[in-house]
């Protein structure tokens, strides 16, 4: 905040002003067009630094069920290959079990039981893919935060890992978010959308709901959690898919 205040006395040239100057002469400064136009950029910055600062446990819009699109289009993969899923997907992932690796005191498995049996969270939310196409949709699911619970984090982990059963382009599809967003409240781990099991074109039986960001971090098909230190010596090294493949921002905010 003084680094805002000081960069205001900077641009306004106040410096003899003091804060409550400023701020007293505020309408006779705002009324100037040219300083107008000085303030609105220190007023970018501040949103800037306000929302890297505390804007990222804020929610996502929730919408109501009239805003459901009528057609939730399905991108990306939207089949799986790998015998083992064919497999589980044809018994209705009766054997399918979650992985839970990497920094945790209690790695462990949890069958969809054991997800289903947690706390559940449904909500309906905008997704949006960078190709341009939008969709609402509901989702239900336990937060990824009860899952790293009961897994419990080892200090060392900063970021969890989504591993994916399809290949994309003939390479596995992943994804990884950092702890802020993995206990975010809307962050769940979704075995539900629109009041039905997801289907195998959105991801069955189980995908990632972080609903900050683009639709490109929504992992489908996640087999695997692995909460790690570092990104570095995983796949391509930029914590994901298309980070990997085409530079797509790791931090995919909307
Ligand atoms: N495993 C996996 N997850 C994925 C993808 C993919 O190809 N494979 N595509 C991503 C992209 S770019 C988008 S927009 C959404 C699409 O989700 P949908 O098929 O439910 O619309 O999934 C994301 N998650
Ligand atoms: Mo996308």
């Amino acid at each position: 905040m003084s680094e805002l205040i000081l960069s205001r006395r900077r641009l306004l040239g106040t410096g003899a002003l003091g804060l409550s100057g400023l701020v007293a002469g505020c309408d006779r400064i705002n009324a100037d067009p040219g300083v107008r136009g000085l303030l609105e950029q220190v007023g970018d910055v501040h949103r800037v630094a306000q929302r890297a600062l505390i804007g990222r446990t804020a929610l996502a819009k929730e919408f109501s069920a009239a805003d459901m699109s009528p057609l939730f289009r399905a991108n990306g993969s939207t089949r799986v290959a790998d015998p083992a899923y064919r497999a589980e997907l044809a018994r209705g992932f009766a054997g399918w079990q979650l992985q839970v690796s990497g920094l945790v005191h209690n790695p462990m498995v949890l069958p969809m039981a054991a997800l289903m049996a947690l706390p559940q969270r449904t909500q309906i939310t905008r997704h949006d893919c960078v190709e341009g196409w939008s969709a609402i949709g509901k989702w239900q699911g336990p937060r990824l935060s009860a899952v790293l619970k009961l897994a419990g984090l080892r200090p060392e982990a900063r970021y969890i890992v989504f591993h994916c059963a399809d290949l994309y382009g003939g390479r596995p599809y992943y994804e990884s978010i950092d702890l802020i967003d993995a206990f975010h409240e809307q962050t769940i781990l979704a075995w539900r959308m629109n009041d039905a099991p997801l289907t195998e074109a959105h991801g069955a039986p189980l995908r990632l709901r972080v609903e900050r960001q683009l639709g490109y971090k929504q992992a489908k098909y996640v087999m695997g959690l692995e909460a790690r230190s570092s990104l570095a010596g995983l796949h391509g090294g930029k914590g994901g898919y298309w980070e990997d493949v085409r530079g797509y921002q790791w931090y995919g905010g909307i």
